[in-house]
């Protein structure tokens, strides 16, 4: 079966996380990815965080499948000249360099074009244009300039970032769509053009409902926030809310049987207004079907920590999955919190291939995430991560250098 980008080749100059999932997904649905990195080292996160001395970590090898790896130096004159040549042969070029590293290197939006016009060029900054343009930025540095942290956590407590890479790989998801989308365009327009994402903007459009929220503050408290039942006045900028949900159907975290020893215990529930009876029938107060304080959604807004009181009540006699299953069955939406290792287990992840296991030449078999977007006619198949250079003669080769000019580039460092 053919892929969806079959044909379509990546010069991918990316690192760490960002630009990584961005050229993955790529990778995946089918385009030929060509992994740039400097010989001796590669890309700095192959040793980082190693859990096996002297091979690719799984930072690295997670964010890398389904590439090849090709080693130059940019800034040898005759590496340049190799990367010159893969610009008149790629579709498309992806970086995420800190600002100004592209320019540096020679690599300017006018020089690529002047290569090859058709060529579109994607890049992932920390910020756009403003006054942090020439900073560097690591994921919590993101989370925390796009209103994520501030958002995040407990009303009294210290501004929290999530586990979620929403920074880099968030921004590495928009970068995707920004590329296929010039792409497309390039079939009607016959011209490259310069995709960019900041960082901050993808974080920010990720948190969306909470500028949402910023600009309802001017007219009037946000009754869905537990605050509001609690009477503590609301300030002037979209406040932490704990776990309280983010939409108009108001949730919580709540413990589930075995709370006391297991820190995943618990469930999300929802109080979705058109089943409020069957969630009343449920945990055993069929009264406050027609209760003035209860029967309607507006009325319980200002008491919801005395229903998700209650509520919890009766889901601290349940494990998660026996409320998830009984919750279920009268359409209340709730979800268990799951812990990494029950996902890693989970068969259904197992078998749609969101969960994939994957083996590798070094360090043997382990465990990825695959592609969570499924195209019924280019399914992604997860292929392990490349060694390092393990493609140069391969790639060297495809573009005209003989055996004898490639021992000539190796010996002179600039492949
Ligand atoms: N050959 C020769 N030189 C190379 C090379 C190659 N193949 N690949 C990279 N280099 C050089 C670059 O040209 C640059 O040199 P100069 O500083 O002399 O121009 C140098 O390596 C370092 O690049 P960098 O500044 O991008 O790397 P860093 O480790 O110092 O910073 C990061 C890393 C991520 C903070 C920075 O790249 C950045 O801000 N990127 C944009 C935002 C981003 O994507 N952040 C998310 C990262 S994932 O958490």
């Amino acid at each position: 079966m053919s892929k969806a980008l079959d044909g379509v080749r990546i010069l991918d100059f990316t690192h760490v996380q960002s630009g990584p999932t961005c050229t993955q997904l790529l990778a995946w649905f089918g385009a030929d990815v060509i992994k740039v990195e400097r010989a001796g080292e590669g890309d700095i996160t192959r040793g980082q965080l190693r859990d096996i001395p002297d091979v690719d970590s799984l930072y690295f090898t997670m964010l890398n499948h389904n590439k090849r790896s090709i080693t130059v130096d940019a800034k040898n004159p005759k590496g340049k000249a190799v990367l010159e040549a893969l610009v008149k042969k790629c579709d498309v070029m992806v970086e995420n360099f800190a600002p100004g590293a592209l320019d540096r290197m020679g690599f300017t939006w006018e020089r690529i074009q002047e290569l090859n016009p058709k060529m579109i060029v994607a890049s992932i900054k920390g910020f756009g244009p403003g006054p942090y343009q020439d900073c560097k930025v690591y994921e919590n540095v993101a989370q925390c300039a796009g209103g994520s942290a501030s958002t995040t956590g407990f009303r009294d407590e210290v501004p929290l970032v999530t586990g979620a890479q929403i920074g880099d790989s968030g921004t590495g998801l928009h970068l995707a769509l920004g590329i296929v989308t010039a792409l497309y365009h390039r079939t009607h327009s016959g011209r490259g053009q310069r995709v960019t994402c900041a960082m901050q903007d993808g974080v920010l459009n990720l948190c969306r409902v909470k500028l949402r929220d910023q600009q309802r503050l001017a007219h009037g408290p946000l009754k869905e926030y537990s605050q509001y039942g609690e009477g503590i006045p609301f300030g002037d900028a979209t406040p932490r809310a704990g776990n309280d949900s983010g939409g108009g159907q108001p949730g919580r975290i709540l413990k589930c049987k075995g709370w006391e020893k297991d820190p995943n215990a618990y469930l999300y529930f929802i109080t979705q207004a058109p089943v409020w009876g069957a969630i009343c029938d449920m945990i055993g107060e069929p009264g406050w079907k027609t209760h003035p304080d209860y029967a309607k959604a507006e009325a319980r807004l200002p008491r919801l920590n005395a229903i998700f009181e209650r509520i919890e009540r009766w889901t601290m006699t349940k494990t998660k999955f026996e409320a998830m299953d009984l919750l279920n069955q009268h359409d209340i939406p709730c979800g268990p919190i799951l812990s990494m290792k029950e996902l890693a287990e989970e068969p259904s992840l197992r078998a749609t291939g969101t969960v994939v296991e994957v083996d590798h030449p070094k360090r043997g078999k382990y465990l990825s995430v695959g592609c969570p977007i499924k195209l019924s006619d280019s399914p992604a198949d997860v292929k392990r991560s490349p060694l390092l250079g393990e493609h140069t003669d391969e790639v060297l080769t495809e573009l005209g250098y003989t055996r004898e000019q490639i021992q000539a580039l190796r010996a002179e460092r600039a492949v």
